[in-house]
């Protein structure tokens, strides 16, 4: 079964059926005790769509840039790349970095924060990438972050850069409750159409406006949705996790972040230098934190 024919089959995915959706008002805790108890919270309005749309567009002409630098230019076969946040750049301007700063000083932040169980945290550039997406049909399956990513990271904020509808733009889609470990999975580590399709009532594929966010645990089983409309997507996944927790083979490169006076502020920035993301850490979009 693919993605398009799941939407015509049980409409009702697309529905946050259990509550799952939280803005500004909500208070924290009540936020991380549902993604506790689901693995998936939605955060509607968490970033300015207008900074966003201005990012998304600077995003997509360093990618043209990047693109006809690298790629072998075969339209049609692409389905979309996978970038780690300090390569697109336009000049001095990092576009990553301007929203990577943007959640820091949203109220995403203290949402992050209790989450982690800590106000100090390091945001782990290694496991944070853009990614270009042109929908395609997809059939349905997926992963689990803890067995594709990284074992430790507790979680991943998934923001897009334009709308997702489901059924005509590629998104994400969750299976909630999330278990509380892994998952046997098939090839490609990817836990197959059965599990998916076990229980339809458990599929969430949320619509996103520009500004709103999904964070999913390392344990939510979730899905790259595709339904053949050729639409493009940008999006950026940022994985932040305690500072105490943090595994020292996680950190390069890293920015560690703390309240000081009460705003969350970059106080510790690891790199090694050969890595290719000193002029990233250093830029001006970066050092708006703070
Ligand atoms: O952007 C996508 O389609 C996949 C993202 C994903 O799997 C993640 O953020 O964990
Ligand atoms: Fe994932």
């Amino acid at each position: 079964m693919n993605f398009k024919e799941l939407l015509g089959k049980h409409p009702d995915v697309t529905k946050d059926r259990y509550a799952l959706s939280f803005s500004r008002e909500a208070r924290p805790a009540d936020i991380a005790a549902a993604y506790s108890e689901f693995g998936v919270v939605r955060l509607r309005e968490a970033l300015q769509p207008e900074m966003l749309a201005a990012e998304g567009e600077a995003l997509r002409r360093s990618l043209a840039a990047h693109r006809s630098l690298t790629a072998d230019g075969r339209q049609g076969a692409y389905s979309g790349s996978w970038y780690p946040p300090w390569s697109l750049r336009e000049g001095d301007r990092f576009p990553p970095a301007a929203v990577i700063a943007a959640v820091i000083r949203s109220w995403v932040w203290d949402v992050v924060e209790n989450l982690c169980a800590s106000s100090h945290i390091v945001l782990l550039l290694k496991w944070c990438t853009v990614r270009h997406a042109i929908d395609k049909p997809l059939g349905v399956g997926g992963h689990q972050d803890a067995k594709v990513v990284a074992e430790d990271v507790p979680f991943s904020l998934w923001i897009p850069f334009n709308r997702i509808i489901p059924g005509q733009t590629s998104g994400l889609g969750f299976v909630v409750p999330a278990p509380d470990g892994l998952l046997p999975t098939q090839q490609h580590q990817d836990f197959g159409a059965d599990y998916l399709l076990e229980e339809p009532s458990k599929l969430w594929i949320p619509s996103y406006d520009v500004g709103d966010l999904t964070i999913h645990s390392r344990f939510s089983p979730h899905f790259t949705t595709g339904y053949g409309t050729e639409a493009e997507r940008l999006s950026l996944e940022v994985r932040p996790m305690s500072r105490r927790a943090a595994p020292p083979e996680y950190l390069d490169p890293s920015v560690g972040i703390s309240r000081r006076q009460g705003i969350p502020t970059i106080v510790d920035i690891r790199r090694s230098a050969d890595i290719g993301a000193n002029a990233f850490l250093d830029s001006a979009d970066l050092g708006r934190v703070g």
